[in-house]
């Protein structure tokens, strides 16, 4: 038998010197494959006496594992190696100047989300995010939504593996949780709009699993719905450039508001056109209404003191219906040229001075 411990020193140089995964293949095969040198010596013990097999056995055994194990360290090392130069390699350069000549647009989503923070960033409402990940007393508890609900079911929300109410998370199925958070943290007045992805269990012409929200928030002392019946007609005027844009609110309801409220704007259904704007008709785009009590409460906020209103809308819905968008899925498909029909020039950033879309 060759000498074992020379065998062993070799064997784990090679595997250590192996410059790619083809090279630690071949260590491998040559080692401990069916024709492999520890695999011909291990073949050789069969015509050893017992007490000296077993020795030599074990000490085989060994030589074995710990080549074994330094070829599995090398390949993870050589892998991670890989992906490092891929990812320096793919890597882009997000500080480098945009250069409008290569076409790049920016997509309706994004561009939506934008003149919806232009228009409330100008009102005072801040920018908050939070995390998609969610537990179920931020997503539904601390909202008021009953367990019986219908949206906690295992149909409407994408639950993560997890046991029981308190273990299970959940993809956030709106983006108010991210309400409830800053609410935890800070003391009123709070005045934030939360832009974000959201999902729900859903899929068909007008309903994606991932889907975009914008909701608002407005808690303060003599906050009242005359305030939040203001902000969103000046925001739906001045979303859909029409300064008249008739603006209707009906009542609804939501377990995190009280009252609640949705909001209709002013179109035309004339055969096969359709406007916004002036009309006999009118077009559902928005739900609202006053924080219910409860939630304040639940996130620790005096609500003997202080009230707040809140809103909620769909980017999708209102990227669909200013950009003439006829297909909901078309949005989530990568599709440049559909990007390069109905995206948006980079260097035009939406602001109320500016124009909203160029
Ligand atoms: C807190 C308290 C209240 C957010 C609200 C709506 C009404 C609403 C829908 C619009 C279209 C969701 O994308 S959609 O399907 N949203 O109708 N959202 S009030 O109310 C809140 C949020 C957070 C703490």
């Amino acid at each position: 038998m060759e000498d074992l411990e020379d065998l062993r020193s070799e064997l784990l140089a090679a595997a250590e010197a192996a410059a790619d995964l083809e090279a630690l293949e071949r260590v491998r095969v040559s080692a401990l494959g069916k024709k492999g040198r520890v695999t011909g010596l291990m073949k050789g013990l069969g015509a050893m006496d017992p007490d000296a097999r077993r020795a030599a056995g074990q000490a085989l055994n060994r030589v074995k594992d710990e080549v074994a194990a330094a070829i599995e360290a090398r390949s993870r090392t050589l892998a991670d190696a890989g992906l490092e130069a891929r990812l320096l390699e793919e890597g882009v350069d997000v500080t480098l100047p945009v250069r409008p000549e290569q076409d790049g647009r920016v997509h309706p989503i994004s561009q939506t989300i934008d003149e919806a923070i232009a228009i409330l960033g100008e009102m005072g409402f801040s920018v908050a995010e939070g995390p998609d990940i969610e537990d179920d007393w931020h997503n539904f508890t601390a909202l008021n939504i009953p367990p019986e609900h219908p949206a906690r079911q295992e149909h409407d929300t994408f639950y993560l593996p997890g046991e029981g109410e308190d273990g299970r998370m959940v993809l956030r199925t709106h983006t108010s949780p991210v309400q409830i958070r800053t609410m935890q943290a800070a003391e009123p007045p709070v005045r934030i709009i939360v832009p974000g992805r959201t999902y729900r269990c859903d899929y068909d012409a007008t309903h994606s699993p991932m889907f975009h929200q914008i909701e608002g928030l407005l808690v303060d002392e003599s906050t009242h719905m005359g305030h939040l019946r203001g902000c969103l007609i000046e925001f739906c005027r001045a979303f859909f450039g029409v300064d008249d844009l008739p603006v209707r609110f009906r009542p609804s309801y939501f377990p995190f508001t009280e009252p609640s409220a949705e909001v209709d704007i002013g179109c035309t259904r004339d055969g096969g056109d359709f406007r916004i704007g002036h009309g006999d008709d009118w077009l559902e785009i928005l739900g609202a209404g006053m924080v219910n009590p409860k939630v304040l409460e639940n996130c620790g906020i005096d609500s003997t003191r202080y009230q707040g209103f809140a809103f909620g809308m769909g980017i999708e819905r209102l990227a669909m219906l200013k950009y003439g968008i006829p297909d909901l899925r078309t949005f989530f498909e990568s599709d440049l040229r559909w990007l390069r029909h109905y995206g948006f020039a980079p260097l035009h950033i939406p602001s109320m001075v500016g124009g909203l879309n160029g």
